[in-house]
C-alpha cells in the first residue's frame, strides 16, 4: 500500500509541533509534512530529535501565497491535510486584527483550494471553542456542537469565518472535512505569550504575574498530547462533515490556575498582580465532549497530573523557553503591560 502523506500547517507551533512528534513517532508508515512560515511563534528547535527520521519534512511557506500553496499541494499529492496554522493569540488580535484575517481566513481559503483540486481523504480544521462566544457562571452549562457561533474577539471571529469557509467547501463541493473545537491547550512547547507558560517562566524568574480583571474567567483547560490523539481519531474515524468539540472537563478560574503553579513552585503569592481587564474579555469556556467520546477519546490526563507534568518540562527545558523571551517577545511584552 503507498504510504500516506499527511500535510500539517502550523508544525511549528505549539499544538502543531506537538502534533507533528506525536505522528511521526506514532505513524512510521506516513510520510509528515510539516509546512510552517516561522513566524514568532513557530520554531523548529522542538524538532531536534524528529529532523533525523525519515518520514519528516519540512516546508516554509505562507498558507495565504496561493502560487506557493497551489504549487506545493500539485507536487506532493496529500491524502491528508490537518490545518493548525494560525495567528493564535487573542490579545495580539486586539492591538493588530489584520493579520488575523490573512492568515485565519483567507489562509484557510487557499488551503480548501488546494486541497479541493487534489481531491483530499480529509481536510481536518483546527478551531477553538472560542467561535461558540461565552458561557456565563452557571457551572451546568457547556458549548455543544450545536451552539449558535458568537466570537467576541477578532481573533475568534477570524476563526469563526474560517469555519464556516470550511463548512461551505464541504457543502457546495462535497470536500471531505471536519472541524474540532478544543478548549485552552497547556503543555510542553505552549509559547510564553499566554497565561500558563507566562505565569510558570514569571514565576521561576520572579517576576509579577499580570493578571485581568479579578481572574475570576473561567477556561477549561485539555492538555496538548490529549488534543493530538483526539485530531488523530477525528482524522481517521471522524464522519464526513461533522463538528467535534474536544475537552476534558477541567475547568478553573484564571486565579486558580496561577495560585496552583505559584504553589507547585514554591513562590508567594505575592508575585500576583491584577491589570486591567482584556477588552471583550470572555467569561467562561466550558466543553461538552460527548460526541466525541462516543467516537471513543478519552483524556489521560487531569488537570493535576498535566499542570505538574507542564511546570516540570518547564523546569527541565529553560533553554527553550529562556531564548524565547529574551528574543523579539520582549518588545511584546513590554508594549502589553507596564509591571
Ligand atoms: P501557535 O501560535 O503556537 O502556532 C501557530 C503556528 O502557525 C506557528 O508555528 C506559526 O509560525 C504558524 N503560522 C502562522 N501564520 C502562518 C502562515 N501565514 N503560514 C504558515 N504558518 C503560519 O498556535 P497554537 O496555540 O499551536 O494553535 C494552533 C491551532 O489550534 C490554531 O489554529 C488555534 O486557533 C487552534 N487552537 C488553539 C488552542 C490553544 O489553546 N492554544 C485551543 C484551541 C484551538
Ligand atoms: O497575562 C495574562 N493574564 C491573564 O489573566 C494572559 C496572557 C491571560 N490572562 C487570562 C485571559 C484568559 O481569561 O488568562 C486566560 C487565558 O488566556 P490566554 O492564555 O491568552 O488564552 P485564551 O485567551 O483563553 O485563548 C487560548 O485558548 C483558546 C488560545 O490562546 C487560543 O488560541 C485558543 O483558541
Amino acid at each position: 500500500m503507498a504510504r500516506k502523506k499527511v500535510l500539517v500547517t502550523g508544525g511549528a507551533g505549539f499544538i502543531g509541533g506537538n502534533f507533528v512528534q506525536y505522528m511521526v513517532n506514532k505513524y512510521p508508515d506516513y510520510d509528515i509534512y510539516n509546512l510552517d512560515l516561522l513566524t514568532y511563534a513557530g520554531d523548529l528547535t522542538k524538532h531536534k530529535e524528529i529532523e533525523k527520521k525519515d518520514n519528516y519534512h519540512f516546508v516554509k511557506a505562507d498558507i495565504a501565497d496561493r502560487d506557493a500553496i497551489t504549487a506545493l499541494f500539485e507536487k506532493e499529492q496529500f491524502d491528508y491535510v490537518t490545518h493548525f496554522a494560525a495567528e493564535s493569540h487573542v490579545d495580539r488580535s486586539i492591538t493588530d486584527p489584520e493579520i488575523f484575517v490573512v492568515t485565519n481566513v483567507l489562509g484557510t481559503q487557499v488551503l480548501l483550494d488546494a486541497s479541493k483540486a487534489i481531491g483530499v481523504t480529509k481536510f481536518v480544521h483546527v478551531s477553538t471553542d472560542e467561535v461558540y462566544g461565552e458561557l456565563d457562571f452557571d457551572p451546568t452549562t457547556f458549548f455543544t456542537e450545536d451552539t449558535p457561533l458568537q466570537p467576541n474577539s477578532p481573533y475568534s471571529a477570524s476563526k469563526a469565518s474560517s469555519d464556516m469557509l470550511v463548512r461551505a467547501y464541504h457543502e457546495t463541493f462535497g470536500l471531505p472535512i471536519n472541524i474540532t473545537r478544543c478548549s485552552n491547550n497547556y503543555g510542553p512547547y505552549h509559547f510564553p505569550e499566554k497565561l500558563i507558560p507566562l505565569t510558570i517562566s514569571r514565576v521561576l524568574n520572579d517576576q509579577k504575574i499580570p493578571v485581568y480583571g479579578d481572574g475570576k474567567n473561567i477556561r477549561d483547560w485539555l492538555h496538548v498530547l490529549d488534543h493530538c490523539a483526539a485530531i488523530d481519531l477525528v482524522l481517521h474515524e471522524g464522519a464526513n462533515g461533522e463538528v467535534y468539540n474536544v475537552g476534558g472537563h477541567n475547568e478553573r478560574t484564571n486565579l486558580e490556575v496561577v495560585k496552583t503553579i505559584i504553589s507547585t513552585l514554591g513562590k508567594s503569592e505575592e508575585l500576583i498582580e491584577f491589570v486591567t481587564d482584556r477588552l471583550g474579555h470572555d467569561k467562561r469556556y466550558a466543553i461538552d465532549p460527548t460526541k466525541l467520546e462516543a467516537l471513543g477519546w478519552k483524556p489521560t490526563y487531569t488537570f493535576e497530573s498535566g499542570i505538574a507534568q507542564t511546570i516540570q518540562w518547564y523546569l527541565d527545558n529553560k533553554e527553550w523557553w529562556e531564548q524565547i523571551i529574551s528574543g523579539e517577545y520582549q518588545n511584546y511584552f513590554e508594549k502589553q503591560y507596564t509591571l
